[in-house]
């Protein structure tokens, strides 16, 4: 048993090796491109009427490129690894019924909003933003880069929950463990004039990680009692970059509460509901609870200039 998990330890840091190298040689760029290919390809092919010999060009090559992708992605991915997934999840997904964006080009902004009246809103796909709905979080006061690098620190086998279970996200950051994050030089960590700046998130598995940040945070009082809510949750922190446009693969929906710092949204819609819907970018502040189907809204992320942004992020369902 304990043989097995030291292999699937050292399977997984080969694997996070091999992920390192390809993001490094640019596959995550071309990847990325590959979206606004679809969406343009869309986009083009609407207005210049029919081109059968590209269209039956680039559709070839669409269908190669994922059969390759497909790939590459059951040997490097364990789960949600390679931001090839996105792509293969894009090609794979069921078709979304446009109902969902058609005349979706805001957010729906709600204030003190109670369960009850939330039952209205609850399932739909949104975006909606709750102002001011986590003014009672702990986290507001106490949530900052030096709290979760302690906590990852003195934590027996914190790093290692992350690779059995929970995913590290570093979108375009060099950094590609929780581990160099919480390594970095303290003006890397402030964003220091002349630095890089970065932008990761994470999963927290670790139990008693998970008791510790719940001390910080409550699930938001309006979301339906009889959901069903992850035993994990997600942090998002950095600066100015944000997140890459893509797709999440989760059950559920996913609620975000926004603890410091303000940010940009843009969401776009599924490249099949292009000609029906569109894209748009809203601003949340601290304090705002952002709801959203991720699965089927396209969203990246972006930070002003200059603040540090940070994010509590889960399921309902
Ligand atoms: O907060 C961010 O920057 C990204 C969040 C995200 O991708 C998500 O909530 O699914
Ligand atoms: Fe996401």
């Amino acid at each position: 048993m304990q043989k097995n998990n030291r292999e699937r330890r050292n399977l997984r840091r080969k694997i996070k090796i091999l992920q390192k190298s390809a993001i490094e040689r640019g596959l995550n760029g071309v990847l990325l491109q590959e979206y606004n290919f679809v969406c343009n390809y869309k986009h083009e092919a609407a207005n210049k009427g029919s081109n059968k010999k590209l269209i039956v060009a680039i559709v070839t090559s669409f269908i190669v490129g994922v059969i390759s992708l497909y790939f590459v992605n059951s040997i490097l991915s364990t789960r949600c690894l390679l931001p090839s997934n996105y792509l293969v999840w894009e090609a794979t997904r069921p078709l979304a019924d446009c109902a969902y964006c058609g005349n979706v080009t805001k957010p729906i902004i709600l204030r003190n909003i109670s369960r009850r009246e939330f039952v209205r809103y609850a399932y739909s796909s949104g975006p909606i933003i709750v102002k001011n709905a986590i003014r009672k979080w702990k986290a507001t006061r106490k949530f900052s880069f030096k709290l979760f690098q302690q906590l990852y620190e003195k934590t027996a086998g914190s790093y290692e929950s992350l690779d059995e279970g929970c995913q590290f996200l570093n979108f375009k950051t060099d950094l590609f463990t929780l581990q160099e994050v919480f390594s970095m030089s303290e003006a890397r960590i402030r964003n220091e004039e002349g630095q890089k700046p970065w932008y990761v998130g994470w999963g927290n598995c670790h139990p008693d990680i998970l008791a510790n940040v719940r001390q910080y945070y409550d699930i938001p009082e309006f979301l339906p009692l009889d959901a069903e809510f992850p035993a994990t949750e997600n942090i998002f922190f950095g600066y100015e970059i944000g997140a890459v446009m893509h797709l999440d693969y989760i059950a559920r929906l996913m609620w975000q509460g926004q603890v410091k710092g303000n940010k940009t949204w843009s969401l776009a819609p599924v490249p099949e509901c292009d000609h029906v819907c569109q894209k748009f970018d809203f601003y949340v502040e601290p304090g705002d609870v952002v709801l959203l189907d991720t699965r089927i809204w396209y969203h990246a992320t972006r930070i002003p200039k200059g603040q540090f942004s940070m994010t509590v992020q889960s399921e309902y369902g």
